[in-house]
């Protein structure tokens, strides 16, 4: 057992609500099956953050509403937690979960949890009204474990340790190093990029089109960051002008990541392989 795996087993004991912060883009791939585990193994309930939901496509957020309001004990919302008013509402969503702590005796013990980048701290800040923990675009460790007093009867637990993001096959991978919850060194920028121009190529058709004004018509991937390259003046210096595919790519997944390119999902429910494929689920 690893001993972030360990750490969270055992504060799972002392929780009665897991606040699980996904990534609205990615809300199946960027949830970590262990958490899931653990927090069924102690039968606890689930407030699902579907966070960042700024950057994710409304309708298919609806539609990760509906999924995952559907399991047992879960209680499924998108929120921007960025925003003070969204981080504000996560206490009153956390209660009706466990209505038998809701006393200075019997306090509401809430832990977030959530594999990196999805904004736990961020969370953690706008709950407790100051900076706790620290705040960044890159993939960072949340190194201590701290229980904050909410209010006379509620607590909030930082994420326990690191959970890495459980990779069950080479896509996920991809689009968790779109969203950037795995670093810059675990993964090729210009594959990620490619394959993000292959995703919006085939859910959003025009969007490239209207973004970096060329036309997508038989594009794939590879031609895409070429052509970026291209209308951004992209070019290798000394090496007669050719394209700076690096820098091309590292546009896009900039523009993507901060919302420049619009509301972008990367998943559907159920459906992920079939849609991206073009094909009808069954
Ligand atoms: N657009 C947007 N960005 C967010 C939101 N919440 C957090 N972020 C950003 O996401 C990045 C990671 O946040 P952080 O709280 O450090 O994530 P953690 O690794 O899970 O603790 C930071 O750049 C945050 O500013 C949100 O609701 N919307
Ligand atoms: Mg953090």
């Amino acid at each position: 057992m690893t001993s972030a795996r360990r750490k969270a087993a055992e504060t799972m004991e002392f929780t009665d609500v897991v606040i699980e912060v996904l990534d609205a883009r990615l809300p199946e791939a960027s949830c970590n099956p262990m958490i899931t585990e653990l927090r069924l193994h102690r039968q606890r309930p689930c407030l699902k953050i579907l966070n960042k939901a700024d950057l994710a496509d409304p309708e298919v957020t609806r539609a990760w509403l509906n999924h995952f309001n559907r399991q047992p004990g879960v209680k499924a919302v998108a929120l921007s937690c960025k925003n003070a008013n969204d981080a504000a509402r996560v206490p009153n969503l956390c209660q009706p979960l466990a209505p038998h702590r809701d006393s200075t005796h019997k306090p509401l013990r809430m832990m977030i949890m959530g594999i990196p980048n999805v904004g736990k701290s961020t969370l953690m800040n706008m709950l407790l009204k100051r900076r706790v923990a620290s705040v960044g675009d890159e993939p960072a460790v949340t190194k201590s474990q701290q229980s904050h007093k909410l209010n006379d009867h509620m607590t909030v637990t930082d994420s326990p340790g690191l959970l890495w993001p459980k990779i069950e096959n080479p896509e996920d991978g991809l689009m968790l190093a779109t969203i950037h919850a795995i670093g810059r060194n675990a993964v090729n920028e210009e594959e990620v990029a490619e394959f993000l121009a292959a995703t919006l190529l085939a859910r959003y058709p025009g969007l490239l089109a209207a973004r970096f004004g060329f036309a997508e018509a038989g594009m794939d991937g590879v031609d895409v960051i070429e052509a970026i390259a291209r209308k951004r003046g992209c070019l290798q210096k000394g090496r007669g002008g050719e394209p700076d595919l690096e820098k091309a790519a590292m546009i896009l997944l900039t523009e993507y990541r901060s919302g420049k390119l619009g509301r972008i999902s990367l998943e559907v429910p159920g459906t992920q392989t079939a849609h991206l494929a073009g094909e009808q689920p069954d």
